[in-house]
């Protein structure tokens, strides 16, 4: 931090020069608010300036409203206020723009008369992206300056768009070289004087006409991708509402609509979601504690996984040597990391040209494990057995040097076993990606007993800058993610033997938000990976287990899911995503008989019930138990790697604000039908009788 002032004024020749230093991203604070507005009231008596520039220092221009203000009651001076006296003042007021501009950020912006960027800049209204929508003005001033077309875009979507682009929509007047934003507010302002330019305001322009059919197509598309959630739509309504008012109606109108987001639900969630996702990579126990230098990697494998972690890695400017048994599957794998290389550089994640230098100069498949010998780090993923992979440790520590990083990506075997085939298991750790490595940003972090804190902190700045979303877990079967799903799933599993049709219980939760069903997924990851699971757990199931029958008969006659064309659903030419087979409900109806079973109805409520009941029961264990350090740890791993709608935040979140006596209830209620699975965790059961919430939990273990 700065002793200086959020807000400072100084003057260069005849331009005054506005500078906003607020670290980390010179978010709106009530400091910055109401030092920009004494700015303004200080250049208004200004006579020595005649123009003035509003620039940041830092990485960035502001990043938008302070968000950790937000539930609170607001302070003033408000946003769109300062916004106005920037607009109204009788001098140019030039915007100089760098880093990330968004929401408030972008909105003080368009209060500026002019609006020049570095060429970095990018900038959004991320507002629906937070449950709420531009709350000063960018509803208004937008369509102004862009177009309603253009404006509907940004403002439902929460989009970021680059400086060429923003130049193009008429959103800056100016792309500046150079890496001085304030610098080039100055010589811009200056141009401005030379020029006799007077300020242009935005709200003095008249709203555009939009075409009626262009506004009909918006509406739909809104209503398609806004699925549950409230704000994309109230934000689609403030534009176009706002074209027929004038502007300070359509200000308040705004104004109206923001303070009424701020109440819901949604607007919690997700910003619940943004802070738990940035509070998971914060350990207590790793203060002071430094990472391990990374630069060089092993990858063991060359799979699916194995392709996806090397381009991942690639991507993040690591050096990688991937390890395959033999000739023809290391060219395979390198064939493989080659085609992500070019998605990525189609998806902008690396340069247009830079897959092709990548894979010459920065990776080799290879047959010997001696590659590994000067790595800083090995990631095994190999097949997803204990012994195999023990093996493949016992031999990484015969070959890499002291102080490499040995980690596993295995999705529940036991990481301190596979730590004991070590002669140094405290450096070593799970690095659990998912699937897709190279396109999911979830990254469960798996410390062992022995792990060694600076390992710990070394995957931590490793998923950083892989750009991955790193959650914390402890050792258990299945790690905090898959031992969720288990849970949810064997639910799901039951009411299909209940009653409920696989399709049925996919409509309830898809219709929950969910992104897919269980059995959708199941379909999607094969089937015969539950099936291998059941039956390694076989021989020691509980007996009062119930066994999801179908599911193994599924798997027996060959139906493995996508990759087969057929699993709980039939995929085809025409039915790329999947349709209901006419033959399921005849299968489950043999099984039920030969079980025994009456089936019975299932409302999608009582579907949603039990998921959720599941879902939060199995949570709440696992942050008991250590195994999850926080609540927000777990809500980040389920909206990151199970497709939680996010705008319910997660689903201890979720359970907070429902309210756990409520949770409680359904729990002991479904426990009396079934006991055995239906076992009430103590936490839930204690803060349901407290009136406590999860979110507030300190289980003081820090996942270990
Ligand atoms: C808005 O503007 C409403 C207005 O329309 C109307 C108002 C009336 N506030 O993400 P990082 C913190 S809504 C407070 O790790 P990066 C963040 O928590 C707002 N804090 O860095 C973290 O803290 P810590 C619209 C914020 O480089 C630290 O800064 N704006 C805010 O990966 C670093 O963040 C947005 O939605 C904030 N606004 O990414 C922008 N932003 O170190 C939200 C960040 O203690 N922000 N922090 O964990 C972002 O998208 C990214 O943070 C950004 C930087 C791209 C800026």
């Amino acid at each position: 931090m700065t002793d200086q002032p959020p807000v400072q004024y100084r003057r260069d020749g005849d331009i005054a020069v506005i500078r906003v230093d607020n670290p980390p991203v010179n978010a709106l604070s009530a400091a910055v608010r109401t030092g920009l507005a004494e700015a303004m009231a200080q250049l208004a008596r200004d006579d020595q300036a005649r123009a003035a520039v509003i620039c940041c220092a830092g990485r960035t221009f502001i990043a938008g409203a302070d968000i950790s203000e937000f539930g609170k009651p607001p302070v003033q001076p408000h946003l769109p206020d300062v916004i106005a006296a920037i607009e109204d003042s009788a001098k140019p007021v030039i915007a100089a723009l760098h880093g990330t501009v968004l929401g408030g950020g972008l909105e003080v912006a368009l209060g500026a008369h002019g609006r020049i960027a570095l060429s970095g800049a990018r900038m959004g209204l991320p507002e629906v992206t937070l449950g709420l929508l531009p709350g000063a003005g960018g509803t208004q001033r937008l369509p102004r300056a862009v177009g309603v077309e253009a404006a509907l875009d940004l403002v439902t979507s929460g989009r970021q768009i680059g400086a060429d682009e923003a130049l193009k929509l008429g959103l800056i007047d100016t792309l500046a070289d150079g890496d001085d934003p304030c610098a080039a507010g100055v010589a811009e302002a200056r141009r401005w004087l030379d020029e006799g330019r007077a300020p242009r305001r935005l709200s003095e322009i008249a709203a555009p006409e939009a075409d009626p059919q262009m506004l009909d197509r918006w509406r739909a598309t809104v209503a398609k991708s806004a699925r549950g959630q409230v704000a994309p739509m109230r934000a689609f309504e403030a534009v176009v509402n706002g074209l027929s008012m004038p502007f300070a109606q359509g200000m308040a109108m705004e104004r109206q609509t923001f303070t009424e987001l701020m109440q819901t639900p949604e607007r919690a969630a997700l910003i619940h979601a943004f802070f738990a996702e940035r509070r998971a990579a914060q350990a207590d126990d790793l203060a002071g504690v430094s990472p391990r230098k990374v630069d060089r990697i092993g990858v063991i494998g060359g799979g699916t996984m194995g392709q996806g972690i090397a381009a991942a890695a690639l991507t993040a400017g690591l050096d990688v040597t991937l390890i395959e048994r033999d000739d023809a599957a290391a060219e395979k794998a390198r064939a493989g990391v080659a085609l992500m290389l070019e998605g990525a550089a189609k998806r902008g994640k690396i340069a247009p040209d830079a897959a092709a230098p990548l894979m010459e100069g920065s990776f080799r498949a290879v047959t010997d494990y001696d590659g590994l010998a000067q790595v800083d780090l090995v990631i095994e993923a190999v097949f997803e057995d204990l012994d195999v992979k023990r093996d493949v440790f016992r031999r990484l520590d015969g070959i890499c040097r002291p102080g490499t990083v040995l980690a596993t990506n295995t999705s529940y075997l036991d990481v301190n076993l596979i730590a004991d085939a070590t002669r140094r298991p405290q450096d070593v750790i799970g690095l659990h990606f998912f699937s897709p490595p190279n396109i999911m940003r979830l990254l469960e972090i798996v410390v062992a007993d022995r792990t060694a804190p600076e390992v710990v902190a070394t995957a931590f700045a490793l998923a950083k800058r892989m750009g991955k979303i790193a959650v914390r877990s402890g050792v258990c079967d299945g790690f905090i993610g898959n031992r969720m799903m288990l849970a949810y799933r064997t639910a799901a599993d039951h009411m299909v033997l209940d009653g409920a049709s696989p399709y049925d219980i996919d409509r309830a939760i898809t219709g929950f938000g969910f992104a897919m069903g269980p059995y959708q997924v199941g379909d999607l990851a094969g089937l015969d990976i539950g099936y291998a699971t059941r039956q390694r757990k076989a021989p020691t199931r509980d007996p009062r287990e119930r066994v999801p029958v179908f599911a193994d008969r599924l798997v027996e006659a060959g139906r493995l899911g996508r990759k087969t064309g057929r699993g709980y659903y039939i995929y085809d030419d025409q039915t790329p995503k999947g349709r209901p087979d006419p033959e399921m409900a005849g299968m489950l109806d043999g099984i039920r008989a030969e079980l025994g079973i009456t089936p019975r109805d299932f409302t999608d409520k009582d579907i949603q019930t039990r998921y959720m009941a599941a879902m939060v029961n199995e949570g709440a264990k696992i942050l008991d138990e250590g195994i999850a350090a926080r609540a927000s740890d777990i809500d980040v791993v389920l909206l990151h790697g199970y497709g939680f709608p996010r705008w319910k935040g997660g689903p201890m979140h979720w359970a907070d604000a429902r309210g756990l006596d409520r949770m409680a209830a359904d729990i002991t209620r479904l426990a009396a039908e079934n006991p055995y699975f239906w076992q009430m965790s103590p936490l839930l059961a204690r803060l349901a009788a407290e009136g406590g919430r999860l979110a507030d939990v300190n289980t003081g273990k820090d996942a270990k």
